[in-house]
């Protein structure tokens, strides 16, 4: 029920996949568009963040390899946090290999189909890669589940443009039920689906490794749903108020958007 938003009234009737309704009903009753990518080393420090933003977030963003101490009874911790909290899990795998390997990787030891609502999945390997992290699912789980299509990146001299992005997009629509939308840096793609945007920071323009920043507003402007914010916050003296910030900047550009 998102009477106010004409766009995302469309979405409700077009979208097969079940995650964009109820993500749309978590940033609606929130009021936050602001995903946490919240790339830590340390189990602890994931837990302890949850816990202090959990109530302005809409999802949590994280790389579990990079996780010391992470275990798949971790995962599930997480995802009793989550439901806490009412905010969706994105493992940013970015599955990339052929059908049949990513759907051991998705089940396999970490059991990330355990515990992550989303994943991330490159398009490079064609459809088949999502056709293998569906099949690695169990019927009943089908619904709880979806993936993000990585279309375009925020890194400097990304490949992913042009026509791959493209390809990207008709992956999308051959799986409208399972993909919730894309990673992406513009308005691409139809509009039934979400665009989540990485490459956000209030004071930077970029890091040393190809990163570029933009401002929360500007990302919303060039097409953002979700807006996916890491070491802006994350190294902050006070990652509460910058938490605090982004989700009152964010939001408050997607709702004049009339997103
Ligand atoms: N990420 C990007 N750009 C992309 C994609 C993913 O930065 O195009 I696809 C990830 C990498 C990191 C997070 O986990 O999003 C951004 O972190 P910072 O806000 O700390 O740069």
């Amino acid at each position: 029920k998102i009477p106010n938003y004409p766009m995302q009234a469309d979405r409700l009737t077009n979208s097969e996949c079940k995650l964009i309704p109820k993500l749309l009903s978590i940033m609606k009753s929130k009021q936050t568009n602001l995903c946490l990518s919240a790339d830590y080393t340390s189990f602890e420090a994931i837990e302890k963040i949850c816990h202090q933003v959990g109530n302005y977030i809409c999802a949590l963003k994280v790389h579990h390899d990079i996780i010391e101490d992470f275990s798949a009874e971790k995962g599930l911790m997480l995802k009793e946090l989550s439901e806490k909290y009412q905010f969706l899990v994105v493992e940013d795998r970015k599955f990339a290999d052929i059908g049949n390997t990513v759907k051991e990787q998705y089940a396999g030891k970490f059991k990330v189909s355990d515990w992550a609502d989303i994943v991330t999945v490159h398009g490079i390997a064609g459809s088949g890669t999502v056709e293998g992290l569906k099949t690695a699912l169990p019927e009943e789980m089908l619904q709880e589940r979806a993936v993000l299509l990585i279309a375009e990146m925020s890194s400097d001299g990304s490949l992913a443009v042009g026509d791959y992005s493209k390809g990207v997009l008709e992956i999308a629509e051959k799986f409208p039920d399972f993909v919730m939308g894309f990673v992406c840096q513009s308005r691409i793609g139809s509009d039934k689906f979400l665009r989540w945007m990485p490459g956000i920071h209030l004071a930077a323009e970029g890091d040393s490794l190809g990163q570029k920043y933009k401002l929360p507003e500007a990302a919303v402007a060039q097409g953002a749903d979700i807006l996916i914010v890491g070491r802006c916050i994350i190294n902050a003296d006070d990652p509460v108020a910058v938490v605090k910030e982004c989700q009152k900047r964010g939001y408050a550009a997607w709702d004049a958007f009339g997103y």
